[in-house]
């Protein structure tokens, strides 16, 4: 069963969600397709603008930019893409420490890859979240200010190569569980991203898992490494899907508006049925004595992760909270002169700005 080249029987570990994204996708267009309630050309001029945005939720039809919204909704959506965004971008830090460690030049190539994804994807997110009146400067600059979050997991540090393994087997697999549903959700802008998204990430996940893959039916020292790995970020991964129901403030609100489509812990439950059998084609352990199938409910019982741990980590007190946050500010000083030659290009292509206004470039060309 385990042959050299294709470790997981079917399309791998991940295809059972990209038909769930696919099958989203196919929604959001027949929702398009169907129009919308009220007036035929889509728009209710008449309706109390709260109550045709409820209709709009009820229908499973998909709020855009110009309509109208609850700046509550606003609000709760501008929180939840800004701190996604920023999840892929502080993301490339624990991964791009591997880049130039990699074991061999395919291995670095398609790490180098995945890397530049996340920044496509925090990129996607933050126009997203541009759509609802906010400029990703201003985004970033809270970021910095710290004064909005990014995902627990990336205060983790990476120690050896098997991590990256891990990263991808469970990171993104956890990722891609909580974002499948995000396919489906109401705001528009955002569950087109999150289809593209996750088509990306489902590949990510088959990479680590193939890492980890390989290393398990390596040498005993390569498979210590790669159970050492799976030890360590399992409970990491398990806390990503954020607190227990009972303690998540924004949850009932946010499965009403149909931003959330499942509650953490139902996602968490989720995620921990699909590695299960992952970790058994794998040949791994996963670090749980409590893991069992419970036939009654159809599912694996578990040890939860250390929600106080995840607590301090959200707050600021992670194992490398400083180090990523740094290494982030340094990164956007540094930078600066990409963001003013792209502006003063972009200022010059428009005509405006002081640069059109010169006779000629360098080179010799005219000014465009
Ligand atoms: N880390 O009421 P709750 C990726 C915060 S990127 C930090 O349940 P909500 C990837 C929460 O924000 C992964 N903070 O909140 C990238 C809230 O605080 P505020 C990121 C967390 O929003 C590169 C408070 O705790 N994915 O996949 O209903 C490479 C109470 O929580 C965390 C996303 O961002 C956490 N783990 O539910 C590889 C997905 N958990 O804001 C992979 C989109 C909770 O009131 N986000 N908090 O100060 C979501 O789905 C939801 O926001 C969450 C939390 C499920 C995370």
């Amino acid at each position: 069963m385990h042959g050299h080249h294709s470790p997981v029987p079917g399309d791998g570990p991940a295809s059972g969600l990209l038909d769930q994204v696919e099958e989203a996708e196919a929604a959001l267009r027949a929702a398009a397709e169907r129009g919308r309630p009220g007036a035929p050309d889509g728009h209710a001029v008449d309706a109390d603008p709260q109550e045709y945005f409820t209709a709009l939720i009820e229908a499973d039809q998909k709020i855009e930019p110009r309509d109208w919204m609850p700046d509550a909704y606003r609000r709760t959506l501008i929180r939840q893409i800004a701190q996604h965004a920023h999840s892929e971008i502080i993301g490339m830090q624990p991964e791009g420490n591997w880049i130039t460690r990699a074991p061999s030049l395919k291995r670095k190539a398609i790490l180098l890859a995945k890397v530049q994804d996340e920044a496509g994807h925090g990129l996607y997110l933050y126009a997203a979240a541009e759509t609802l009146g906010v400029s990703r400067d201003e985004l970033v600059e809270l970021l910095l200010a710290g004064r909005q979050k990014y995902s627990s997991i990336f205060n983790y540090p990476t120690l050896t190569w098997a991590d990256v393994g891990a990263i991808g087997w469970l990171v993104d697999g956890a990722a891609i569980v909580n974002q499948v549903p995000l396919c489906r959700c109401s705001y528009g802008p955002y569950a087109r991203a999150m289809i593209r998204i996750c088509k990306e990430e489902s590949f990510h996940q088959r990479q680590g898992f193939e890492i980890l893959y390989t290393l398990a039916h390596g040498t005993p020292a390569q498979r210590q490494m790669a159970q050492d790995a799976v030890d360590r970020w399992w409970y990491p991964s398990l806390a990503m899907f954020g607190p227990p129901d009972r303690d998540s403030v924004h949850s009932a609100q946010s499965m009403a508006w149909k931003i959330k489509r499942f509650s953490n812990d139902e996602l968490r439950q989720r995620f921990v049925d699909m590695c299960v059998p992952q970790a058994e084609v794998l040949g791994l352990r996963i670090p749980d004595p409590n893991l069992r199938w419970n036939p009654e409910r159809q599912s694996y019982d578990f040890t939860p992760p250390d929600y106080a741990e995840l607590m301090r980590v959200i707050s600021g007190d992670g194992p490398c909270n400083r180090q990523r946050m740094a290494r982030r500010r340094r990164a956007h000083t540094e930078g600066a002169w990409v963001r003013e030659a792209a502006a003063a290009y972009a200022a010059k292509r428009a005509g405006r700005g002081p640069a059109a206004t010169r006779p000629a470039a360098r080179d010799g060309r005219a000014a465009a």
